[in-house]
């Protein structure tokens, strides 16, 4: 399997940074290819815990490589200050190891101010950001007025560049928003300054990838967000401005789609939310608080509380379709152990009386939906060193056996808390 991607198969927060910390050992590079710093990917190792933002969850191990993709937002001054903070706690983040794509697009610090401006002025009807810019920075890239790593190179394109793009985004910061504007020179030179730190890592990541794939490497491509945060399948406009479907690997990393050959999803054993728009299996009952504390459901980034409920196998179905999920990683399974009945949601109701097995498109229609569970028993037994299927009660076997069978996809591991160990390797 040349090339494997991750994915999380919820609204994010899944544990993909456990898992593809977990994975890179039997790989030889991680490769983030779309979202930015929006991200919090956590890593547990022993008693030390590392949050990636931009860069790939495998750089704890050595002799691994670690790309930043064309389709990542990159914010230069979050980059730098993740490469210090961990070269300051002994991780080797050199430039032999970590590549950033010259074609990546960078985080402006008027996409930041846009991102806020634009939700404070949205109201109630907030998208509910991780205010990192992310969407401004994709839209500027869309609009072909972005501002790429391999402008910072050349710093007569880049003064030409952010000149025009600040005079746009000044007016309407400050005629429409009301915001302070920005000064262009200053943030010339600022960049200027971030491109003699980055110039060591910048490469053409597809290039590199496709010689290391042509000589048998083993890749892994590591999704942020979750397919329900997918700007095109998600629930839309409540979504983030990228496509964390798995098949964005290609052209956010540079490679031909033939060498994906699996795609690993992962599953929250029950569902979180960061930020607004639906969730139908939603508890703000003792159950929700249970997830939300046991869970520790506080934002990786932004540390906001996360939206905690039951399992919804209408939504991991649905990104098995999208992502082409080959093989199901559950996480978190260790959380709901103490509670007395689980409910999985199976399907949605319509008020008028119909059953809807997909998230409809139309939002309307999807607030017109209540969740139709299927009650299991819990189990009160300690999982935590549980290390193989039959370590775990049966019960808890029961509940893994029926969301497999429900999203229609098998299991390959199973996480039992946040270390490396604890990890059942089904298949
Ligand atoms: P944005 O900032 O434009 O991408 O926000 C748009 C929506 O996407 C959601 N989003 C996320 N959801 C879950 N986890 C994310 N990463 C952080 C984490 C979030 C945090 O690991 O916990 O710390 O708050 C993430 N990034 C973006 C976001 O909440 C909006 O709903
Ligand atoms: P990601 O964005 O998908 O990488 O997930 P986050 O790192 O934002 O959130 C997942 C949280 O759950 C992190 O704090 C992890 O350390 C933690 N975690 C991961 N797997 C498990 C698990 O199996 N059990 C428990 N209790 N915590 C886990
Ligand atoms: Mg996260």
């Amino acid at each position: 399997m040349p090339g494997v991607v991750v994915v999380g198969t919820q609204w994010g927060d899944e544990g993909k940074g456990k898992v593809v910390d977990l994975l890179t050992q039997r790989v030889d590079a991680v490769v983030r290819f779309q979202g930015g710093n929006n991200a919090g990917h956590t890593v547990v190792v022993g008693q030390d815990k590392f949050i990636l933002h931009l860069i790939p969850s495998g750089v704890l191990h050595e002799n691994k490589s670690c790309f930043v993709g064309n389709g990542v937002v990159v914010d230069p001054e979050v980059f730098i200050a993740e490469i210090d903070r961990l070269e300051q706690r002994g991780v080797d983040v050199s430039p032999r190891k970590l590549r950033l794509s010259e074609r990546a697009h960078l985080i402006m610090p008027y996409h930041k101010a846009l991102d806020v401006a634009r939700e404070k002025a949205k109201g109630k009807s907030a998208i509910g950001t991780t205010g990192r810019g992310i969407g401004p920075c994709y839209e500027d890239k869309a609009a072909r007025v972005g501002v790429r790593v391999v402008d910072l190179l050349e710093p007569e394109i880049l003064t030409e560049k952010v000149r025009a793009a600040t005079t746009e985004k000044n007016f309407w910061l400050k005629e429409y928003f009301g915001a302070p504007t920005l000064d262009a020179e200053a943030i010339i030179a600022d960049y200027l300054r971030y491109a003699e730190r980055l110039r060591p890592f910048v490469t053409d990541v597809s290039v590199e990838l496709d010689h290391m794939l042509e000589s048998g490497g083993l890749v892994l491509f590591e999704g942020a967000q979750g397919v329900h945060l997918d700007i095109d399948h998600g629930t839309y406009p409540y979504v983030t401005s990228s496509n964390p479907v798995a098949g964005a690997a290609s052209p956010g990393a540079g490679v031909g789609p033939k060498r994906l050959s699996g795609v690993l999803g992962i599953v929250k054993a029950y569902t979180t939310r960061v930020g607004s728009g639906p969730f139908i299996a939603e508890l703000e009952d003792e159950n929700g608080r249970w997830m939300q504390e046991k869970g520790a459901e506080f934002g990786s980034t932004t540390g906001r509380p996360r939206r905690c409920g039951w399992l919804d196998t209408v939504v991991v179905r649905q990104s098995v379709r999208l992502a082409g999920v080959s093989c199901l990683c559950v996480t978190k399974l260790d959380v709901l152990t103490g509670l007395k009945t689980l409910r999985i949601c199976t399907a949605y109701k319509l008020d008028d009386g119909s059953i809807v097995e997909r998230i409809p498109a139309s939002l309307g229609v999807l607030a017109r939906c209540t969740p139709i569970y299927e009650d299991l028993p819990g189990w009160e037994e300690d999982i935590s060193q549980a290390r193989s299927l039959e370590d775990l009660p049966d019960n808890c076997q029961r509940y893994l056996q029926r969301l497999a069978e429900l999203v229609g996809a098998p299991l390959a591991l199973v996480s039992v808390g946040p270390e490396r160990d604890a990890t059942i390797v089904v298949r």
